[in-house]
């Protein structure tokens, strides 16, 4: 396959509203950020977020039940390491998001910036959403960067994601309450049907557009898969006063 060039990347971003770029952070890079991950989960490094916390399928009961102390996610990954610093911040994202929003990037320490973990054990899936269901900011219009630390395939939890959703107009009735585009509804079948699972190597990225649908089974191997998300928008595209995506200072880049 041949590389696309950054210009091409961001075209297939606005096209699919999801582009795979393989190898753009060196394996070296990878294995360190890994390393930090490792040891931060062996101690439980707040902040967290559980798995029983969220209770999606597969996940605990509750805190007290067996694997209670699974954790989801590293929260604040920005906060956590000079190297997850670095690299949200680097002068190749810094790049990317230009080219895409056309102005000045933002990042949001309000969302995503985790560290996300998915155990073999009571790590659960994650049903069809949009992203920006919970977030409030002027316009839909916010791009998130997952960054593979190791491999990542449907057998460990990857992300499946579906073409050109994130410019679909859905109706509120094609989701449940928890906001999951319903996957009982014919009609989103269609969509779902289309989805794909990209097969990651550590050093991979996703782009994805914080429209497009996408989903994570549960982790079949034996191993943690740890998964480097950050999101970013354009500075005029500025959080709504008084909500969760406005309660945590931003990082312009
Ligand atoms: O790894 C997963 O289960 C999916 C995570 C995800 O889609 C999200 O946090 O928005």
């Amino acid at each position: 396959m041949s590389v696309q060039s950054k210009k091409e990347q961001v075209r297939t971003l606005r096209e699919r509203g999801f582009v795979v770029v393989p190898g753009l952070v060196p394996q070296a890079r990878c294995e360190e950020m890994k390393r930090v991950a490792v040891e931060q989960l062996r101690v439980a490094a707040a902040p967290v977020e559980y798995e029983a916390d969220l209770r999606y399928p597969g996940a605990p009961e509750s805190r007290e039940s067996p694997g209670g102390h699974t954790v989801r996610r590293l929260l604040d990954a920005y906060s956590r390491h000079a190297l997850f610093r670095e690299w949200a911040t680097s002068p190749e994202i810094h790049g990317w998001m230009e080219l895409y929003f056309g102005e000045r990037p933002v990042l949001s320490r309000a969302h995503h910036n985790c560290m996300m973990t998915k155990h073999p054990a009571y790590g659960s899936l994650t049903g069809w959403h949009r992203d920006v269901r919970y977030w409030s900011f002027e316009r839909d219009d916010l791009v998130s960067v997952w960054l593979a630390l190791g491999s990542e395939t449907v057998g460990n939890g990857g992300l499946w994601l579906v073409p050109a959703s994130h410019d679909a107009a859905f109706t509120s009735d094609r989701f449940d309450q928890a906001k999951f585009f319903r996957a009982d509804l014919p009609e989103n079948r269609l969509w779902i049907d289309k989805a794909t699972s990209p097969t990651l190597s550590a050093g991979d990225v996703v782009f994805f557009h914080c429209n497009t649908l996408h989903s994570a089974g549960r982790n079949e191997t034996d191993d943690v898969k740890f998964s480097l998300v950050f999101t970013y928008h354009g500075a005029s595209n500025v959080p709504l006063p008084g909500t969760r995506s406005a309660a945590t200072p931003e990082v312009p880049l």
